[in-house]
Order: C-alpha cells, then sequence, then structure tokens
C-alpha cells in the first residue's frame, strides 16, 4: 500500500489544484491532502483565504481521488505528518522544487511541474479588473 502526501491552501479550488491532486493520486494507491489552515496562511502571506478552512477541506475531501484530508497547522511539522500518516510518498508542485528534499531520508520526494497560465492570486487579479 503506497501511500501518498501532498499540501496545499486550494483557496478559490481550480483547473490547477484538480490536476495536481489527480496527478499525485496517479503515483500511489491512496491519497491523503493537508489542507493549510487559515492562520499558516495568514503567516506566510498576510492574508486569510477567500475560502475558510472548513469549506477548503470539504471542497478537497469530496474528490473521488482524495482518500483523506486534515489541517496542516504548521509548515514546520511536515516530518511529523509524513510519519503520522506513514506516507511513502510527497508530492509538491514545482514551485516548491527543492524546498522538502530534508525528507528524503524518511519517503520518496517529487516535485511535479505546475498547471501553467493559473493561479488563486492571477484568479482575484483578473476579477478585480475584469468585473
Ligand atoms: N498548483 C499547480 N498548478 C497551478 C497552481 C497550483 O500545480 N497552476 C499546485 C501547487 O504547486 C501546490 C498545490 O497546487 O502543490 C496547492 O497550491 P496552493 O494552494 O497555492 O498551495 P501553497 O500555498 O503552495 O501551499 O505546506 C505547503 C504549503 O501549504 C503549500
Amino acid at each position: 500500500m503506497k501511500k501518498v502526501l501532498t499540501f496545499g491552501t486550494f483557496d478559490i479550488f481550480h483547473y490547477g489544484h484538480l490536476r495536481i491532486l489527480e496527478r499525485a493520486s496517479k503515483l500511489g494507491d491512496e491519497l491523503i491532502v493537508g489542507v493549510s489552515s487559515d492562520a499558516l496562511n495568514f503567516s506566510k502571506k498576510q492574508r486569510y483565504p477567500l475560502y475558510t478552512e472548513e469549506e477548503r477541506m470539504h471542497i478537497v475531501s469530496a474528490l473521488g481521488f482524495v482518500n483523506g484530508v486534515f489541517l496542516e497547522e504548521s509548515l514546520e511539522l511536515k516530518r511529523e505528518y509524513i510519519l503520522e500518516h506513514k506516507a511513502s510518498l510527497l508530492v509538491m508542485g514545482h514551485d516548491w522544487e527543492g524546498r522538502f528534499d530534508e525528507f528524503k531520508d524518511i519517503c520518496e520526494v517529487i516535485y511535479l511541474p505546475r498547471t501553467p497560465s493559473i493561479s488563486t492570486s492571477d484568479l482575484i487579479e483578473r476579477i478585480k479588473i475584469e468585473f
């Protein structure tokens, strides 16, 4: 049983989010997703996501190829989360390339290419400008 773990905020859930989760799920038998908490986002970006952590977890957990979700409360707890969920593979988008190589002692780490031309920040900007 190969368990895959990935993390993200998944605010204003979009096609790029769908595609990374779908690709991650195909790399193992089970996909578990750590959804970054509202407080973690505020500490990283000085703003809260538009969707609450409960809404974001609810959306991600509704996907057919996601087997479980949990709240990621700190970026520093990755090692604990990997061990707790007995993950054998950590998948992240290539915007995080190299950042999680330190966990290669306990699991495989793979960075997947991002889907081009879409991001939550771009969507917010486009909505502000175009509507
Ligand atoms: N992503 C993607 N293609 C896009 C946009 C996002 O593949 N066009 C991927 C990102 O690379 C990431 C995942 O979707 O792996 C979630 O993206 P975000 O919601 O932006 O998450 P992020 O803020 O990167 O949070 O502990 C890690 C962080 O919490 C990750």
